[in-house]
């Protein structure tokens, strides 16, 4: 099995979160600039978005970085042609199957790492050609699954072949060494890169991040097919109570309508969705994304820290 440095060509084992409209050429060119694999969003941006950011990643940094799409939008087809057109090295995908996309991507040579929250779904990517997957726990910040970090990553890398990277929960060195120790091959980081400087998301988000507890997040949308992961805020346990109610999914839909975007350009603290994992209570002050891989992985492999297992 190639290890991910080398199947992504990059210095750290780590890639980033698709974060969508947070993930931009800025945040991607960062992260492949300090020795990970940097990842522009495509979100429920159109092609010729994701065109351009990709252009202006190429300018920013000489190192290899990919493109996430997200499969629930409208345009994820054209999206899906772009990246072959543009010569994109790693296509990661989130909320859904990539299957039909596959070969068209293969063909190309693009390293495809689907993002998946379950085994089954996972061994149907295996099947279809996929270079590893990237396992998310429930723990993560926005779209989630079931199952937690802890009980997926060893049932995962049980069930396959290819590297299985971790995300979910994961914001420092002793959260790498727990996955791996798991079997991951890899790791995958969306809410410690929030709180970076080169992160392009307004102020008081990077702070609603920092100043968070462990018991800080909740999920909205469990009714709707597609839970959600963010901070808790008046819009987030507003929504919950009419759940509760049964007030009805499209009155519901309203209140979150374009929420995302309030929270990343206008910092809306009452009514922004701040999409952020479990993990946050760990992150206490905003670093540098250079600053943040060094830590996670400074002498990662002669950990002395003594664990008095028994
Ligand atoms: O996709 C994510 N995280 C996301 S996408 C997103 S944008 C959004 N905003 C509001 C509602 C929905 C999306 C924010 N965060 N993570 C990867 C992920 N993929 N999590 C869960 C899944 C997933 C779910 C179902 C992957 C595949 C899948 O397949 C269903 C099927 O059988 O096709």
């Amino acid at each position: 099995m190639k290890n991910v440095n080398e199947l992504f060509k990059t210095k750290y084992p780590i890639i980033q979160g698709g974060m969508a409209n947070i993930a931009t050429a800025e945040l991607a060119s960062a992260v492949s600039n300090a020795g990970g694999l940097g990842l522009i969003g495509a979100g429920g941006y159109d092609a010729n978005w994701v065109r351009t950011e990709i252009r202006k990643c190429q300018a920013l940094t000489d190192k290899p970085f990919g493109v996430n799409i997200m499969l629930m939008s409208p345009h994820a087809p054209e999206i899906a042609k772009v990246v072959v057109e543009e010569g994109v090295k790693v296509v990661t995908t989130g909320a859904g199957s990539p299957g039909i996309y596959m070969e068209s991507w293969k063909k190309a040579g693009i390293i495809v790492v689907p993002v998946v929250p379950s085994v089954a779904l996972a061994i149907r990517m295996e099947r279809q050609g996929a270079d590893a997957v990237v396992a998310e726990g429930t723990e993560s910040g926005g779209h989630i699954g079931e199952s937690t970090t802890m009980a997926l990553i060893p049932q995962m890398a049980d069930a396959l072949k290819i590297p299985v990277i971790a995300a979910g929960g994961i914001a420092d060195k002793r959260g790498v060494l727990a996955v791996f120790a798991l079997g991951a091959k890899g790791v995958q980081v969306g809410t410690v890169l929030l709180a970076t400087k080169e992160c392009p998301i307004h102020e008081n988000y990077k702070q609603k991040v920092i100043k968070a507890k462990d018991t800080d997040t909740v999920v909205t949308g469990r009714g709707s097919g597609a839970p959600v992961r963010v901070l808790k805020n008046k819009m987030a346990v507003e929504y919950l109570s009419m759940s509760t109610q049964g007030v009805p999914l499209e009155e519901l839909e309203k209140l979150t309508l374009g929420s995302l975007r309030r929270a990343v350009f206008d910092g809306d603290l009452d009514r922004g969705s701040f999409m952020a994992g479990q993990i946050s209570g760990l992150v206490k002050e905003v670093k540098t994304v250079k600053e943040v891989f060094e830590t996670m992985f400074d002498d990662v492999n002669n950990y002395k820290e003594k664990l008095e297992v028994m």
